[in-house]
């Protein structure tokens, strides 16, 4: 047993295997650093709030009472896209990596590993941290203080051995396809755009999903004639950067790619494909990233979107990199999914890499920006998901806002991505207040990006000075732990952090109803097909 002294604080602290040569007891400070591939912390007294943090750019992160139960998310088909399925059934105090609980009296103790395959947990009045592999000897931080002073502690351990990504410049404003288009772009769609934003203050105009041919399958499309070259030529001609949208750790089981490499996807212990998830009505599946030829197939691939002329990339869906399996190679999932994002990194040079869908701590050092939350949307919350599913990951203004903000403190080691800002538009129902927030949140992450195309922005009659303003430079202050200070106005993210409380028995029954149906596979190919639908009108 070793006693861990913080100013004002003892904390008993066990670890496994235990030290040689003993603890350190007595000795006074913000934060230690110790080894073990288990820990556990006796809270000296009972703590109010416990900071969970969720395994990917959309997995929920916020601080909940210690004896909140955050329900288990539906439905289940969709878990291994939106969570770490190892974790998707805890509903206590419990996530990846760190997780930190509040005292009374505002004191926070953070426990954090500093490196990848980890979890943390409060089981009764121990936070627990583990490392997934047995035999891992691993290094924990733990810290103790203001929240501020904590969470700026375990990012500058996670720096110096994960590594910081120094910012080449102002982080990139851009202009992304996917919140206005959705899959419905085509090189004719994206000419109007590109020629319509010569005047906009983006440097930076990204492709998104729509154009390849399918996931695993990384060739331009029927709609796509001209072929990526010409497409990345046009965005240039125009002085902006071309930026392109790829999953590359995923297929699904109609590509070709699966159909003709099987061996190159991720299997469990009976040999079956993983399940990567359900998404654009099919299944999803996870290359394994430690068979030979894969690998050399992901460099092929980035060096190839170089050679198109593109210098942004968007990597999305990374979490496929490190779901649990059997790889070719056996490691544990996080530290091959970081070799994999090492390889991808190294064959795409000098590009600009945004992770998403990204699991966060194995993805840092790695890449320029990070998405930290899950997707916004032209509306606010989904009361289906939020109430009826108990998902706090599904697209949504409310839940995006709920997770970046829990995430700011990853602002020091990469650029951290909130996704887009939205302008008053034809399709947007959010608020003025709504909007407040979502474009705030952009400016205090210091990335500005959005999808609105510049005639629908013109046609909701927004003057060209409230452009340029929401693309910054802003002058941020932070007034209080959620409240904010943007270019002179007060922005209170407060109304944005609950969730959902419990369910009435009505609500229950639907939601169980709801679940069934969301697990079905047609259901989800219905859904798929009527969204890409509305997609396809809007945009025409
Ligand atoms: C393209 C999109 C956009 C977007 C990404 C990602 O099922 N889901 O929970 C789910 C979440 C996010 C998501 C797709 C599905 O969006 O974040 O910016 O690039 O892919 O398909």
């Amino acid at each position: 047993m070793i006693i861990l002294t913080f100013e004002g604080l003892q904390v008993e602290c066990e670890l496994s295997p235990s030290p040689r040569g003993g603890g350190l007891p007595g000795v006074s400070a913000a934060s230690h650093t110790l080894t073990g591939s288990e820990i556990r912390l006796t809270l000296p007294r009972r703590a109010a709030d416990y900071y969970r943090h969720g395994w990917q750019s959309w997995s929920l992160a916020c601080w909940q009472p210690v004896d909140a139960r955050v329900p288990v998310q539906k439905p289940a088909i969709l878990q291994p896209l939106q969570t770490d399925p190892a974790h998707a059934r805890v509903t206590g105090p419990g996530g990846s990596w760190v997780g930190a609980v509040r005292f009374e009296d505002g004191k926070v103790l953070l426990l954090g590993s500093l490196g990848t395959d980890a979890s943390v947990e409060l089981a009764g009045d121990v936070l627990r941290g583990w490392y997934e592999a047995p035999a891992a000897a691993g290094v924990w931080l733990v810290a103790c203080g203001d929240e501020t002073e904590v969470f700026e502690a375990y990012a500058a351990g996670l720096g110096d051995r994960l590594g910081r990504v120094a910012p080449a410049g102002p982080a990139p404003r851009v202009w992304c396809s996917w919140y206005s288009f959705y899959t419905a772009i085509s090189e004719e769609r994206l000419a109007g755009i590109i020629e319509d934003l010569r005047d906009w203050p983006i440097d930076t105009i990204q492709i998104d999903d729509g154009w390849q041919i399918d996931v695993g399958d990384w060739q331009p499309n029927e709609k796509f004639p001209s072929g990526m070259q010409e497409l990345a030529g046009r965005i240039r001609d125009t002085g902006k950067r071309a930026g392109l949208w790829l999953a590359p750790f995923i297929v699904t089981d109609r590509s070709r790619l699966a159909r003709e490499h099987p061996d190159w996807l991720l299997r469990d212990k009976r040999g079956n494909r993983v399940s990567a998830g359900f998404n654009w009505g099919r299944q999803l599946h996870a290359i394994d990233t430690t068979v030979p030829a894969a690998r050399d197939w992901l460099q092929r691939l980035m060096e190839t979107v170089r050679e198109w002329g593109f210098d942004y990339l968007k990597l999305d869906f990374l979490y496929g990199g490190a779901l649990p399996g059997m790889r070719q190679r056996a490691m544990p999932r996080e530290a091959a999914y970081r070799d994999a994002l090492k390889v991808t990194r190294e064959a795409a040079g000098d590009a600009y890499i945004v992770t998403c869908g990204a699991p966060i701590v194995p993805s840092i050092g790695l890449c320029d920006a990070m998405r930290i939350g899950p997707d916004v949307a032209d509306f606010w919350s989904s009361s289906r998901d939020e109430h009826l599913l108990s998902n706090p990951t599904t697209p949504g203004t409310r839940n995006a806002v709920r997770t970046t903000l829990h995430r700011l403190w990853l602002a020091p080691l990469v650029a951290v991505d909130p996704d887009v800002i939205y302008f008053p538009g034809r399709w947007n129902t959010l608020s003025a207040e709504e909007r407040r927030m979502n474009h705030a949140l952009a400016q205090i992450c210091g990335f500005v990006a959005t999808s609105d195309p510049p005639a629908w922005v013109e046609e909701a009659g927004v003057p060209s000075a409230a452009i340029r303003a929401a693309f910054g430079p802003a002058s941020v202050r932070r007034a209080g732990p959620y409240t904010y200070e943007v270019d002179g106005t007060v922005i209170d993210f407060r109304q944005a952090l609950g969730l959902p409380g419990p369910r009435h028995a009505g609500d229950r029954l639907l939601g169980a109803v709801l679940s069934w149906l969301g697990n079905r596979r047609f259901t989800l190919r219905i859904l798929h097909t009527l969204n890409r639908r509305a997609a396809a009108r809007r945009a025409d």
